[in-house]
């Protein structure tokens, strides 16, 4: 007998840089969140899908839980809880390397158990684990304080047990039509997979309060072909931030930061389009967006 199809939505939950992002690309096997060592580099749900022979699983990836500071940050947060009520299965993403359940997971935590919902439970960078014995304390401590439904330590960067994620997601979804074209890999359009991709880039290369204060805003995504008949993106963005000063920091001198920015986000997004791209960024200020709720609004995606 053929097996039945399951399809259903699950969403990523968990603190700050303990992986998440990395985790949805892994199991897409395609970027579709930018990844950076900063704290707050996913800012809205962005939705990846996972199509098996016998299943599609839609992955909603969250902003990080952490104290907010702004506005933004509050959306943020209010985004991320968000999703643990409307979904059929939640991956709450731990850091193996912590030992204690601090504040912003107990906070999580406490969600969940509002909503009963199932949860498996992901300890991420199993790789920079030096004891065993204390990833076994700590998943004790989790597993006191919630029935999950599945405990997957997992390396993310190393790709280590990604595919059993998908296995134990399969195992409790219900069975269900294919919510999505299995050639669509994420919700994101063109546009917001490019400033994706530029914040990326920013996050990576700028310190401090620098990337914090910047969206990215693509202004022109158009293909042509050239004369000799090879085809191109022209693709044009405005990096805004928050300061005069941050300004020259990010154009840099001789304006070399742009351009590393510049080459190392069309890299990326002749991979994405698989075409030659064409990249002008400009770079804008614009104070206080972080409090401007218009501007906030754009990442109230959900
Ligand atoms: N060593 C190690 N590092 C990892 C692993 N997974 C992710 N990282 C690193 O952790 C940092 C944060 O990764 P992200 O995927 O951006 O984290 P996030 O949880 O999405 O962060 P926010 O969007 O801010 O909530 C990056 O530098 C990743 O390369 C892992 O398995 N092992
Ligand atoms: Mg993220």
């Amino acid at each position: 007998m053929k097996e039945s199809f399951k399809s259903g939505f699950v969403s990523i939950i968990g603190r700050t840089n303990v992986g998440k992002s990395t985790i949805i690309n892994a199991l897409v096997g395609e970027k579709v969140a930018a990844v950076a060592n900063k704290t707050q580099t996913t800012r809205t749900a962005i939705r990846g899908v996972v199509n098996r022979e016998n299943s599609q699983i839609i992955i909603i990836d969250t902003p990080g839980i952490h104290k907010p500071k702004s506005k933004l940050s509050e959306t943020m947060i209010d985004t991320a809880f968000n999703f643990i009520g409307d979904v059929d299965v939640i991956l709450f993403v731990i850091d193996g390397t912590s030992n204690e359940i601090g504040r912003g997971d107990s906070k999580i935590l406490e969600k969940i158990k509002t909503q009963n919902k199932k949860t498996i439970l992901v300890i991420n960078k199993i790789d920079m684990v030096q004891n065993k014995q204390d990833l076994l304390k700590l998943i004790d401590k989790y597993q006191k304080e919630y029935n999950f439904v599945a405990v997957i330590p997992v390396s993310a960067t190393k790709k280590e047990n990604i595919e059993i994620i998908i296995k134990e997601i399969e195992k409790n979804l219900k069975e269900g039509p294919a919510y999505y074209d299995i050639e669509e890999y994420t919700d994101q359009t063109s546009r917001q997979l490019v400033e994706e991709i530029i914040r990326e880039k920013a996050l990576k290369f700028l310190d401090d309060e620098v990337p914090h204060g910047l969206y990215i805003e693509t202004e022109k995504m158009k293909f042509r072909k050239t004369k000799e008949k090879e085809e191109i993106y022209d693709v044009e963005a405005i990096i805004y931030c928050l300061r005069n000063s941050h300004k020259g920091i990010i154009i840099g001198k001789n304006g070399n930061m742009l351009k590393k920015i510049g080459t190392y986000a069309r890299k990326d997004l002749e991979n994405m389009l698989g075409t030659k791209v064409n990249l002008k960024i400009w770079v804008k200020v614009k104070e206080d967006w972080l409090n401007n709720d218009s501007i906030v609004k754009k990442f109230k995606l959900n």
